[in-house]
């Protein structure tokens, strides 16, 4: 008796540990059953049991999900039922369904490629819900809408929702090396097993192509733009072929970065120049077998001539030159060229030499009003309406390097005739990396709706981005993923937000960052608003909070070299002028800040007048900007009604105090979600506020060894010193190569 009594207390715990064990695996696809009874009774009458045509491998991987999903969150298995049946949810095509195909035509709905349909019926007097799409993957991404509507209480009473993607093309870019580390990566090693690959397929990479599929990711870059052109040979591209196949089904295609030296590491010639017929040929030859083996092949990611990547102007050619060499061999294949802009090479001195009046660096330029602002737009203006249709050249959202807050970058408009997608960054190098949580929509939102007046008022990146302001006929976006090996993918839980914003965007670029918070909150953490409020004010407060505590004011550039961990803004020693800090910040005993007006780098003038005109005036320049643009005195009174010193003062205080008020604000829902996650992300806020303390203390006793200005004595003063702060250092920071 006793005996039985124990086993059943045990398999009792193990049951509620089972139930209750929450490590994040599951991202946003938890499919936990309704506990809310009104919704439960309201969804299990109104979903009599499924009906899928599976006809082919997409519809079959659906009807799967809506299985698995539906009997999760109905908690009971999910029946099949005829087409005819009362309450029937029927997902499927015009091919695959005789009930769809006729509904589409009455309605007189076009989806498109992708897009889907959900609609409430009455046919025949049967009460039927629809998923409805022209392509087996406008089903899937219906499937998953659908589910989402019911991890998130929402009414499907009528239901008669259509939904389109804006951008084609939308991308993961894994900066994965084939040894596994992930350059920039904070969360583990690459989820790529390169050794087990192509015989043992991880349960991993379907789990990997569902989380994505389910919010619309439609292409993965598997390998780091600082490229290595092994992934091209024979071996590799098997393994390549296997993660293809297992994506196929979600939708997702797979994508590589070409290392443009590759003709001379791996093909034994003797240039890589692209205009050289041996080159070409090889190229050819080496896509010729790509497609062979991965007919849906999307195409090549392509650094080149930046950060000692090889390219193009290796052999006295243009950028142009060297992508539509790729171009012009992809295009039979329908595969495409992504050419990145992230340039900034050739008109900086190098450590030892100095700036010379009147001295011209490579391109004309003098070397005097050099500033790396410029770059991009200097190499890649010229170059406007020289690419092929198949090419787009890939812009980071801002002109330096993922920075908690910049600017839009003025390539946006400037390229009329090319095809422009935006690159954001997913993965947090300079927020924090994977121990502070930093909810990062605001920062793509920002970008996406700026306004770059190219094309007259309302010439926005987000319309840039999608092709429909010049009519281009691909279009694109690219984030820089978050995801690694560790069990919850991102490192911090809440690093999955900016994975599931990143791709919610991509699809819609007009969902409001609240929104879309809103529906990761409720799949993520249930909904209950006492979760749902708190967790969401959190989200929204994080990205200003971490711009505050980090580089206030438009300050940018002063983290820590190589690792980027922690502030640094004192280094002046690093191997290019424009590494160090001290370039992007010029504190001196006047003031604080960049001068990129007329009177310094004019790097203001590659914006539209409008533009330029609200941001080179120091009263007119949008305070969160102004240390980009300005060189501002000490005591210059801003439009707060304080001073530059006070205002830093202020708001790197006010950072810090944000993130104390994260925590407080963490504790309330302590009582409502499992103790897995809440001491998970309890710990990492208490990281994140020490290092918020950290990062003001440093950087505002470094600067008012300029400013000679003390700090306010209402503010708690800094605890250590300025020597404390510059002695520390990090040899084993993660995410730069070497460094798992
Ligand atoms: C910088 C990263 C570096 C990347 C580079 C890039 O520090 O690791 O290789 O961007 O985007 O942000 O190519």
């Amino acid at each position: 008796m006793k005996k039985t009594l124990f086993v059943l207390l045990l398999s009792l715990l193990v049951v509620t540990a089972y139930v209750h064990a929450e490590n994040g695996y599951d991202l946003w696809l938890r499919y936990k059953k309704i506990e809310d009874p009104t919704y439960l009774n309201l969804y299990r009458k109104s979903i009599a049991g499924i009906h899928i045509n599976a006809i082919s491998p997409t519809l079959l991987v659906a009807k799967k999900e809506l299985e698995m999903g539906l009997s999760g969150l109905l908690g009971a298995p999910i029946k099949e039922v005829g087409a005819q049946t009362d309450n029937a949810l029927i997902a499927g095509t015009p091919s695959s369904s005789p009930v769809i195909k006729s509904f589409l035509e009455k309605e007189k709905i076009k989806t498109g490629q992708e897009g889907f349909a959900i609609y409430s019926q009455t046919i025949n007097n049967k009460k039927l819900i629809l998923i409805a799409a022209e392509t087996d993957l406008g089903v899937l991404y219906g499937v998953f809408h659908f589910l989402k509507l019911l991890q998130s209480h929402q009414s499907i009473q009528s239901l008669s929702t259509i939904s389109i993607p804006k951008i084609q093309r939308r991308i993961l870019n894994h900066w994965d090396n084939l040894n596994r580390s992930v350059e920039r990566g904070y969360a583990g090693i690459s989820i790529w097993n390169w050794h087990t690959l192509p015989d043992y397929i991880d349960k991993r990479y379907i789990d990997y192509a569902r989380a994505n599929a389910s919010i619309g990711i439609n292409g993965t870059v598997l390998t780091n733009v600082n490229a290595s052109s092994l992934v091209l040979t024979d071996p590799y591209l098997e393994k390549v072929k296997a993660l293809a196949d297992v994506f196929r089904p979600y939708g997702i295609r797979v994508y590589l970065t070409a290392k443009f030296s590759a003709p001379v590491e791996i093909g034994r010639l003797k240039t890589a120049d692209p205009l050289n017929p041996e080159v070409i040929e090889w190229w050819k030859h080496l896509c010729d077998k790509i497609y062979k083996m991965i007919p849906d092949f999307g195409g090549f990611l392509i650094k080149a001539n930046s950060e000692g990547q090889p390219g193009p102007q290796g052999y006295g050619r243009t950028h142009a030159d060297g992508a539509n060499m790729f171009a012009d061999i992809l295009a039979p294949h329908g595969g495409i060229v992504m050419w990145r802009a992230f340039v900034y090479d050739a008109r900086v001195q190098r450590r030892g030499e100095h700036f010379e009046e009147g001295k011209k660096d490579v391109a004309g330029e003098s070397i005097a009003s050099a500033d790396r602002f410029k770059q991009a737009y200097l190499e890649f203006k010229p170059l406007d309406g020289k690419f092929k249709e198949n090419v787009l050249i890939q812009v980071k959202n801002g002109p330096i390097d993922f920075q908690p807050r910049e600017p839009f970058s003025p390539l946006f408009g400037a390229m009329p005739n090319t095809q422009l997608m935006a690159e954001f960054q997913i993965t947090q190098e300079y927020l924090g990396q994977a121990t502070h949580l930093v909810y990062q929509a605001p920062l793509y939102k920002e970008c996406l709706d700026a306004d770059t007046y190219a094309y007259g008022r309302g010439s926005t990146v987000a319309k840039i981005t999608d092709g429909s302001l010049k009519k281009h006929k691909i279009s694109a976006i690219a984030g820089v993923a978050n995801i690694g090996n560790d069990i919850n993918w991102t490192g911090h839980l809440f690093g999955q937000a900016n994975w599931y914003a990143f791709g919610r965007l991509a699809w819609d670029h007009t969902l409001s960052s609240e929104t879309i918070a809103e529906e990761w909150i409720r799949q993520t953490f249930g909904n209950n608003p006492k979760v749902l409020q708190p967790i969401q004010q959190i989200m929204m407060a994080s990205r200003e909070a971490a711009v505050n505590y980090m580089t206030p004011l438009g300050l940018h550039h002063i983290m820590g070299t190589g690792h980027h961990y922690g502030p640094a803004p004192w280094v002046e020693n690093a191997g290019r002028a424009d590494w160090n800090p001290v370039y992007y910040h010029k504190a001196d005993k006047k003031g604080l800040g960049f001068d990129r007006t007329a009177t310094g780098s004019d790097a203001l003038s590659q914006y539209a007048p409008e533009v330029r005109k609200q941001w080179e005036n120091m009263k007119t320049c949008n305070i969160e900007y102004i240390l980009w643009f300005h060189h501002v005195p000490w005591n210059y009174t801003l439009s707060t009604g304080r001073s530059l010193w006070d205002e830093l003062c202020f708001r790197y205080y006010s950072g810090a105090d944000t993130v104390k008020w994260m925590q407080d604000i963490w504790t309330t829902v302590k009582a409502y979600i499992d103790e897995e996650r809440y001491n998970h992300v309890r710990q990492l806020l208490n990281i994140q506020h020490k290092e918020a303390k950290w990062w003001r203390n440093a950087c505002l006793l470094y600067f008012q060894t300029f400013s000679e200005l003390p700090i306010p004595s209402h503010y708690e003063a800094p605890d250590k010193t300025l020597e404390y702060y510059k002695s520390l250092r990090f040899p084993h920071a993660p995410g730069i190569n070497g460094n798992l």
